[in-house]
């Protein structure tokens, strides 16, 4: 008989182990925990711009950036005044739980409210790798297409929240809301999904609120 081992089912055991222990670890020292998901160039770095200074009036902030290459993005949130590190993944497509940890290890977890992980651009694997983050949210760009649900299933399953980006330019590109919001439906029925432009600040305000009271009600529950 041949023998045949499930290693990815084996990797991703694992990965949700560490995951698990990640958020133990949060949970003791009352941190919240943003996963941020998105194709490269939907606008998760742009979006932080504009949400972080909402939440940092109330909260203290980290972000990890992490790319393949590059320190634009940690410069981006350091031109903010926002505590940023900048984690590169030599050529990996997606941060698992592991370098999760290390991250935030090395980014440092005095002093700190929230943490936001910017995940490499892809829609993909970030999606099957649990990080250990309390609240996992996805970006769609209107560029991208209302077809996207169908195409990348579990990037829709496994996010809590989905916002779409660049309203600007919906004319553009044909973007039909009620398609998408349908699409979104046949992969998750509860998450919201929220529309915004990152370059006007159309409905910034609204995902911070949304987001703060994900916040609320994780700190409320840290305290009972
Ligand atoms: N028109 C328009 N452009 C946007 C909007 N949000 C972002 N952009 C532009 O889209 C491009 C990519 O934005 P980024 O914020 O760098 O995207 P990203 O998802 O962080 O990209 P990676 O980190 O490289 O994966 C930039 O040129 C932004 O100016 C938007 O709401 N409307
Ligand atoms: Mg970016
Ligand atoms: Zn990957």
């Amino acid at each position: 008989m041949t023998k045949i081992i499930e290693v990815k089912e084996r990797i991703i055991q694992d990965n949700n182990a560490v995951a698990n222990q990640t958020r133990e670890v949060l949970k003791e020292k009352n941190i919240f925990f943003v996963n941020l998901m998105a194709s490269p160039g939907a606008g998760k770095t742009t979006l932080l711009t504009k949400v972080l200074p909402i939440l940092k009036e109330k909260y203290r902030i980290g972000v990890i950036e992490a790319d393949v290459d590059s320190d634009v993005d940690a410069k981006t949130m350091e031109s903010l005044g926002i505590k940023a590190l900048q984690v590169h993944t030599a050529g990996l497509c997606h941060m698992d739980a592991d370098m999760t940890k290390r991250s935030l290890d090395a980014l440092g977890l005095e002093d700190i409210d929230v943490i936001v992980l910017e995940n490499i651009g892809n829609l993909v694997c970030p999606a099957e790798f649990d990080t250990g983050a309390h609240l996992n949210m996805m970006i769609l760009s209107v560029p991208e297409g209302d077809d996207k649900p169908l195409k990348y299933p579990l990037m829709f399953q496994n996010s809590q929240f989905v916002v779409v980006n660049k309203i600007d330019v919906k004319e553009v590109f044909d973007f039909n809301d009620a398609k998408f919001e349908n699409n979104v439906r046949l992969q998750n029925e509860n998450c919201p999904i929220y529309y915004v432009s990152s370059k006007t600040g159309e409905g910034i305000e609204k995902v911070g609120q949304y987001i703060m009271k994900c916040i609320e009600e994780y700190r409320s529950h840290e305290n009972n």
